[in-house]
C-alpha cells in the first residue's frame, strides 16, 4: 500500500514534509487538499479533526505534524539521506533548530499572513508587531549561528533544513530579512538551490496568486 500524503503544494508545512520525501525519492501518493477535492478533504478531516496539514497515512497508521512525519519516514522508510542522525547529541541540536524554525520563524510569519486574511475589524495590529519583532530577533540570532556553516546543524542537510527552507522562504516574503543578515540570505539561497526544495518551490508556483500579502516577483 503506498504512502499517502494529504497536503497542498503551497503550504509551508507540507513543503517541509515534501522535502524529506524528495530527498530520498520516497514513493508516495499526493492527496491534494483543494477546493475541487471535496472527498479528499473529507477523508483528511476525519483523519485529523484539528484540520491541519500535512498528514501522512501509511497503511493503518496516521502521522500528523511535519517534524513527526520526517522522523517517521527516517524510521520506517529510510533512504540514503539520513535527516536525523543516530548520534543522540547531534540529533538533539537538529531538533532544537527544527523547533527554532517552526516556533520563531514559521509561527510569526504565519501570524502576519493570517492577519491579512481576517476581516478588517478583527485584525490584530499589536500581534503583527510582536510577530515582526520576533522575526527580526530570529533573523539576528540565525545570522550569528550561520556564520561559517553550510547547513543549520552539523555538516549535512537535515530535518532542521527541511524546516528552515519553507520558513525562510515565506518569512522573507512576509517580513523581509534585513540586508545586514548576509549569512541568512546566503543560507536561504543555498536552500533554494537544494533540488528537493527547488522542486517543492516549482510545484507551488501556480498558487502564488493565493499569497494574501501579494507574492513578490521573485523566489
Ligand atoms: N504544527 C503543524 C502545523 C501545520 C499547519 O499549521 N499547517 C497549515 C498549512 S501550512 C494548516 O493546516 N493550515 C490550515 C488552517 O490553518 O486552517 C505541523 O508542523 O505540521
Amino acid at each position: 500500500m503506498p504512502l499517502n500524503l494529504y497536503a497542498h503544494p503551497f503550504s509551508s508545512y507540507c513543503q517541509k514534509a515534501l522535502i524529506a520525501l524528495y530527498e530520498n525519492d520516497t514513493p508516495f501518493e499526493f492527496r491534494m487538499l483543494g477546493p475541487d477535492d471535496e472527498s479528499t478533504v473529507a477523508e483528511w478531516m476525519a483523519l485529523w479533526p484539528l484540520k491541519r496539514f500535512p498528514v501522512l497515512v501509511d497503511g493503518d497508521r496516521t502521522i500528523m505534524e511535519a517534524s513527526i512525519i520526517i522522523e517517521y519516514l527516517g524510521l520506517h522508510h529510510p533512504g540514503p539521506v539520513r535527516l536525523i542522525p543516530s548520534d543522540a547529541d547531534a540529533a538533539l541540536d537538529i531538533r532544537l533548530m527544527d523547533r527554532f524554525f517552526d516556533n520563531y520563524v514559521m509561527t510569526p510569519q504565519g501570524k502576519i499572513v493570517v492577519n491579512a486574511i481576517r476581516p478588517a475589524e478583527v485584525r490584530d495590529a499589536y500581534g503583527v508587531e510582536e510577530a515582526r519583532a520576533m522575526l527580526d530577533a530570529a533573523y539576528r540570532w540565525l545570522d550569528g549561528r550561520m556564520a561559517g556553516r553550510e547547513w543549520a546543524s552539523g555538516d549535512s542537510f537535515s530535518l532542521a533544513d527541511c524546516a528552515a527552507a519553507p520558513a525562510l522562504f515565506y518569512a522573507d516574503w512576509s517580513h523581509a530579512i534585513g540586508e545586514e543578515f548576509a549569512h541568512v540570505h546566503a543560507y536561504r539561497q543555498r536552500l533554494l538551490a537544494r533540488p528537493s526544495f527547488a522542486r517543492a518551490v516549482d510545484e507551488a508556483r501556480p498558487y502564488r496568486p493565493l499569497f494574501p500579502l501579494g507574492a513578490p516577483d521573485r523566489d
